[in-house]
């Protein structure tokens, strides 16, 4: 059987866009809410394979994806390289934040993919029980957008900590984002042996750096990293998302090496479809999943109007927020296949 995502990885076409959304798994589903109050606390839920992998396969259940995506949290790579990381009730993730070089001394490459085995049985769980037309998605966290929790300790407003940083100690900075580069390949390799047919990689603020900081930060890195998979594991494609990079989608997808870019809504899909080598994914304004009826079905029509036959994965710019009634989600796929 064939699978619609991977045959337009592939740049072959297809009738209809293969169709998943980032966070498809999470607080908009009552299923999700009710195996969440189950597990304890997030990382608990990341953590147990049987769980993550019932969370994964229910958007599939519902909907009919055409991707699964495994279900995980991008700070599983800092808490497995030592950090402590904690998620808080209506607060996000807490980090406790590394703010120098003495910090990275806390930070340990040996036994990161021991403490992720629960996420590669996860994977290799769903494998076994998907539809035999879906793809499986692995991913993880971008070293740019990973070395800022882990400096501001959480979300930030201004990312004034992690630029301080990279801008006052380049060097030690540099050494941060080696470690990470690494650990991020090498979780990406196990995921792919666990099952995973495709890879994301999640730069959710790749938007924040001047151009100069963005090639060295987010596209040098990503380089590294799709070259490592490229001689460990040939063939599999990977898909960037540089949330925000604006017009450096261009550099980005010319440099990286990715098969495939995710956008985020601001970008003008008629400008990227010319100007991003690479096959695109996004950008529909996961707002627009919230509002539904009309306004959606016509964002629907005009995405597929300037992809016209090219190859496309069709997704929101950024996830889907907790407040989308699922029943929006259901239509968002039947107009799409229609
Ligand atoms: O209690 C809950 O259920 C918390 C909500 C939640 C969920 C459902 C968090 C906390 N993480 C997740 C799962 C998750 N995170 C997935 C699962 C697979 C799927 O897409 O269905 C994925 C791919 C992520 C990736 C992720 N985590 C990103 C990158 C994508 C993005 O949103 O930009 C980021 C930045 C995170 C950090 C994170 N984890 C959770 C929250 C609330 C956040 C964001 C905090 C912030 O805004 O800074």
């Amino acid at each position: 059987m064939t699978k619609p995502l991977l045959t337009v990885l592939e740049g072959a076409e297809v009738k209809c866009p293969p169709v998943w959304l980032m966070r498809q798994a999470g607080r908009y589903l009552p299923e999700y809410r009710e195996v969440r109050s189950r597990a304890g606390g997030f990382l608990d839920l990341c953590y147990s394979p049987a769980l993550a992998a019932e969370v994964t396969l229910q958007p599939i259940t519902r909907f009919g994806f055409d991707a699964a995506i495994i279900f995980s949290d991008i700070l599983v790579v800092p808490h497995a390289l030592g950090q402590g990381v904690r998620f808080e009730e209506g607060h996000g993730p807490v980090l406790d934040a590394i703010r120098d070089r003495q910090g990275l001394s806390g930070l340990s490459r040996e036994g990161v993919t021991e403490r992720l085995a629960p996420v590669y049985e996860a994977i290799s769980t769903v494998a076994s029980r998907l539809p035999s037309a879906t793809a499986l998605i692995g991913f993880c966290g971008a070293p740019w957008t990973l070395a800022s929790y882990m400096i501001e300790g959480g979300s930030s407003r201004d990312f004034l900590e992690v630029k301080r940083w990279a801008y006052g100690d380049p060097d030690a900075f540099a050494q941060l984002i080696d470690l990470l580069t690494d650990a991020c390949a090498e979780h990406l390799g196990r995921q792919i042996d666990a099952g995973a047919e495709v890879v994301q990689i999640f730069d959710s603020w790749a938007g924040v750096l001047s151009s100069r900081e963005f090639e060295r930060w987010c596209v040098a890195p990503m380089q590294a990293i799709v070259a490592r998979l490229g001689d460990s594991h040939p063939g599999v494609p990977v898909i960037g998302f540089p949330r925000g990079a604006g017009l450096g989608y261009e550099a980005y997808g010319l440099r990286t090496g990715v098969t495939a870019v995710g956008l985020d809504t601001t970008v003008p899909l008629p400008w990227a479809v010319e100007a991003v080598d690479a096959i695109v994914q996004g950008n529909l304004d996961p707002a627009l999943l919230v509002v539904g009826g009309a306004p959606l079905r016509a964002e629907i029509s005009r995405i597929r109007q300037v992809v016209g036959d090219k190859p496309f994965i069709f997704n929101l710019g950024h996830g889907v927020v907790p407040q989308t009634p699922p029943e929006n989600v259901a239509l968002l796929v039947e107009w799409l296949r229609q």
